[in-house]
């Protein structure tokens, strides 16, 4: 277990949420020698069914239905998971009161001693986050991968093993409540609206994502996309050493067709042919954790290594499969409108596009143009219907489904030879959906039901 100056034995900590982040603070902490409460706005009987094992064996005071101000104004910290929004009128009181708010960033930073590679970005960052993971362990260091990408930080502390580098998928909710968090090496990937719901304009999304950067020192290494006007324009704000990916002539990593071009002590040529990264967004990506593993101590034969092995992650722009003529691709994790006009750029023929669940705030108009140039229909699911119907209305045709099954039956339908099917949502999934993963998995058997249907009709007719 990593010691924490923070985290005295015997101060008092409230945990807010107890989800995946708020579980493994609370182990943390206890080991720590904190005195630990929980409180989690999910009913009495909602918490006991789910955590009751876990608080049993914690042994923690917890209250449910909602945060009061008399249970947590006892704490000396109040540890906000990611989730918990923060203007909550509670939380203004109590830093009113004296009670220091933190999140998972801000209470790990000072017992974080090996190299932090962290990774921000509207899209992407999954992806990317797992591409320096297995660039680093490629060159031979042991690495712990985590953040939002699933493994709560706490977690490694708690129980390691012990790393060299960490390297973390770092959301917008995250750096809200960063902290001391000083990352040595910080990607920004790209900004696009998304969360608008949580973080109530654009300005604030911003100000989140740019906390990344806050704490750097002028060592400190910032990897910027230089494609992104910005992202660019949000650069002049770093105080640490700036390098820009993309395809400006001024970037040190330099995108040339499907070759990332590093300017290092010399020239140094990444060519990704071959690769399942030789695409468009494959490139961008590999041109910042290019950046970030050379920048990491990495050489350049064992990032090559590492390209070559990459195997891309699952509802990303996945083709699943093609029936007659037409390909599938499931990009369910295309949850904000950046996302879905990455998709659409990188498709070359005409699509139908499933789009729609769970609204976060997004201002689906700017995807008028791209639906309009490439859209042969649109099918719009959940929640966010009416508001994509609104906003798209004489791009291209539109239609409504009820269920996913319904949804790949209609693009079916219109859907031509040489066309593309694209789940691209635009949305959170959590109207239908458990997931975006579920909304994905739900998207691939409806196809391979389509699949198997047009096979056996074609037997039919032999
Ligand atoms: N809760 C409260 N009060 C509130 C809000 C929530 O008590 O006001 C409780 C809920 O009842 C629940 C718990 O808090 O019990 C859930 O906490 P949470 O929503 O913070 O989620 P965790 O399970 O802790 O998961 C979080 C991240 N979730 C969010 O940011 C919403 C996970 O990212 C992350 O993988 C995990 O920590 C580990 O770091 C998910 C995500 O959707 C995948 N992230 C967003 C994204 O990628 O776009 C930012």
């Amino acid at each position: 277990m990593k010691k924490n100056s923070l985290i005295q034995s015997g101060i008092r900590v409230a945990v807010l949420g107890l989800g995946v982040s708020g579980r493994a603070a609370v182990q943390y902490l206890q080991a720590c020698g904190a005195e630990v409460v929980v409180s989690d706005n999910r009913s009495q009987e909602q918490l006991l069914e789910k955590e009751g094992a876990f608080l049993d064996n914690c042994g923690v005071v917890w209250e449910a239905g909602g945060h009061s101000l008399a249970f947590l104004g006892k704490a000396d910290i109040v540890f906000v998971s990611p989730g918990v929004p923060l203007n909550l009128s509670l939380l203004v009181q109590l830093q009113q009161q004296g009670v220091r708010i933190m999140g998972e960033l801000a209470l790990a930073a000072p017992a974080l001693c090996e190299t932090v590679v962290a990774i921000t970005g509207t899209n992407g960052k999954t992806t990317v986050t797992t591409l320096v993971g297995e660039l680093l362990r490629e060159a031979g260091k042991n690495v712990f991968v985590g953040g939002n990408i699933g493994t709560p930080i706490f977690e490694y502390l708690l129980k390691g093993p012990e790393a060299e580098a960490l390297v973390l998928e770092v959301s917008s909710f995250q750096l809200d409540t960063a902290g001391g968090f000083r990352p040595d090496i910080a990607l920004l990937l790209n900004i696009t609206p998304d969360h608008i719901d949580r973080h109530g304009s654009l300005a604030d999304y911003v100000r989140a994502k740019m906390k990344i950067f806050g704490k750097q020192r002028q060592a400190d290494t910032a990897i910027v996309n230089g494609d992104d006007p910005l992202c660019r324009t949000l650069a002049n704000e770093i105080g640490s050493r700036v390098m820009f990916f993309g395809h400006g002539s001024d970037c040190q990593a330099r995108i040339a067709g499907n070759r990332v071009i590093l300017r290092w002590q010399e020239e140094e040529i990444y060519d990704l042919v071959g690769t399942s990264l030789a695409n468009t967004t494959g490139v961008l990506n590999s041109a910042a954790a290019i950046a970030a593993a050379r920048s990491a101590g990495c050489s350049p034969e064992r990032i090559r290594a590492g390209l070559a092995a990459f195997q891309p992650l699952h509802h990303r722009m996945e083709a699943v499969a093609e029936v007659d003529g037409v390909i599938y691709y499931d990009d369910s994790k295309a949850t904000n409108t950046g996302a879905v006009l990455s998709a659409l750029a990188q498709i070359g023929g005409k699509v139908v596009l499933i789009a729609g669940g769970k609204d976060k705030g997004d201002d689906y108009t700017l995807l008028r143009k791209s639906v309009k140039d490439k859209a042969r229909k649109v099918i719009l699911i959940g929640e966010a219907a009416d508001l994509l119907e609104k906003a798209l209305f004489g791009t291209a045709p539109l239609g409504r489904a009820q269920s996913m099954e319904e949804a790949v039956q209609l693009a079916r339908a219109v859907a031509e030879p040489g066309d593309a099917v694209l789940l691209s949502p635009a949305c959170a999934s959590f109207d239908m959906f458990k997931s975006y993963a579920h909304r994905g998995e739900v998207f691939v058997a409806a196809v391979e039901r389509l699949r198997a249907a047009e096979a056996v009709a074609r037997a039919e007719m032999r």
